[in-house]
This record gives structure tokens, C-alpha cells and sequence, in this order.
């Protein structure tokens, strides 16, 4: 019998995914919190005094891939964090963190109080604003697997593969992509359609991934994946 046609993506440091079947079906593009408090004017990230040109890089590349991505028929699911409005899944220790950085998760704000479920500032951009049938998951952490029926879903639409980008790339799609890997998903991060509230940060946290032969998945640009999209 002849062997089925395989499929890969230019990537860093193997060509993704691992066992050459990426196919629409067994494949998702996730989104991760691309909100205005992450990366617009007055959210979270603005409050805290950080370059949001860091973390608006990502939006058009972003762009790139969700129309490349949905034109072929790949699942597409995008994530939010944020907290429910009485803050019963806000730690305290998490609340009393952003406090001292002048950003209380919970506390009014130009968008709204921030990360806050239903608030303009937790709202995703409309540049990225998810389209009809696009799962969307609702966070209360920084990973996409914790207190989400994320992976239920996942498993039963068998998906393997998962191209995973967004903000940050340090904290929230780096947890992400740790949460899969453990979980035997197939990851792989793309290098321009992510941003940090740190420059250094977002390279080791890309770096991170590559040692070890791929520690956690691969890295690949988004003209590396659209080009291999079958
Ligand atoms: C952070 C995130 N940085 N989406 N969240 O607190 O990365």
C-alpha cells in the first residue's frame, strides 16, 4: 500500500508536525487573548506601563493566518482571560500582584475593570474578532487547559496538531503550550504572531521551546505555515 502523502511545515528545530499529517481535520489554530486589555489603549498591559507596540506586532500576521487557516477548513479557536464579575475566581494573591503594578485585576479603568468577563477592555480586538463557529475559550489563568473544556473538545473533534500564537508569549502561550505538550498535543508556536511585555522575553520564551530537541514543540514563522498549509 502507498504510504499517505505528508505534510510539513519549515520549522525550528524540526519540520512539524513530528509525524508529517497536518490535515484540516486534525488541526487547530489557537488564538490566544488577543484582548484590548493586552494590547490596547487603557487595558491591563497599558495600565502597567508597557510598550504596546510589542504586544500589537502580532496583529496583522495573526490576520495572515486566521484567513489563510479558515479558508482551508482548520478548526480556529480563540481564548480570553478574565475573571467572572464577583471575582469568586480571582486568587488573591493574583489580585494583590497586579495591585502593586498599579493594575488591580478587578479595579475600574478606561476599559472597564479590568479582566473582568463582559468588560470592554476583556473584549477580543475587532481586527481578530472571532467569526461564527469559532470555539471560544473563557480563561480564569494563564494557561488554556486549567478550569476550561479546552481539551474536551479538542479530543473530540481529534485534534492532534495545535498552532498556537497570541499574547503573551512568555506567560499565557507559553503556559499553553506547556499544558498541551504534557497533554501529548502536537505544538508548534509562530515566532511573528506572538508579542511579550518584554522583548528578551518573548525570544527565550521561543528559544525555550527548541532545546531539547523540542522541548515543548517547534517554532515556525506564519509565511513558513501558510506556504505548507495543505
Ligand atoms: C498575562 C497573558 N500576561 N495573556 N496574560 O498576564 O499572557
Amino acid at each position: 500500500m502507498k504510504d499517505a502523502v505528508q505534510h510539513t511545515v519549515d520549522a525550528n528545530p524540526y519540520a512539524w508536525p513530528w509525524n508529517g499529517d497536518l490535515r484540516p481535520e486534525n488541526t487547530a489554530l489557537i488564538v490566544i487573548d488577543m484582548q484590548t486589555d493586552f494590547c490596547g489603549k487603557g487595558g491591563y498591559v497599558d495600565a502597567m506601563g508597557y510598550d504596546l507596540s510589542l504586544t500589537r506586532a502580532p496583529i496583522a500576521p495573526i490576520g495572515a493566518v486566521l484567513e489563510a487557516m479558515r479558508g482551508k477548513g482548520y478548526h480556529i479557536f480563540h481564548t480570553r482571560e478574565g475573571h467572572r464579575t464577583d471575582l469568586s475566581d480571582l486568587p488573591a494573591n493574583k489580585r494583590w500582584r497586579s495591585q502593586r503594578i498599579g493594575a488591580g485585576i478587578g479595579d475600574p479603568g478606561p476599559c472597564g475593570k479590568i479582566l473582568v468577563r463582559g468588560e470592554p477592555g476583556w473584549e477580543i480586538i475587532p481586527e481578530l474578532a472571532p467569526q461564527p463557529g469559532e470555539a471560544v475559550i473563557d480563561k480564569p489563568g494563564k494557561g488554556s487547559f486549567c478550569a476550561t473544556d479546552l481539551e474536551l473538545i479538542l479530543r473530540t473533534r481529534g485534534i492532534d496538531n495545535l498552532v498556537l500564537c497570541g499574547i503573551t508569549t512568555d506567560v499565557c502561550v507559553s503556559t499553553t503550550m506547556r499544558e498541551a505538550n504534557d497533554r501529548g498535543f502536537e505544538c508548534l508556536v509562530l515566532a511573528d504572531c506572538c508579542g511579550a511585555t518584554d522583548a528578551g522575553n518573548h525570544a527565550a520564551a521561543l528559544k525555550m521551546v527548541t532545546m531539547q530537541g523540542g522541548v515543548f514543540g517547534a517554532v515556525a514563522t506564519s509565511g513558513a505555515l501558510i506556504a505548507a498549509l495543505p
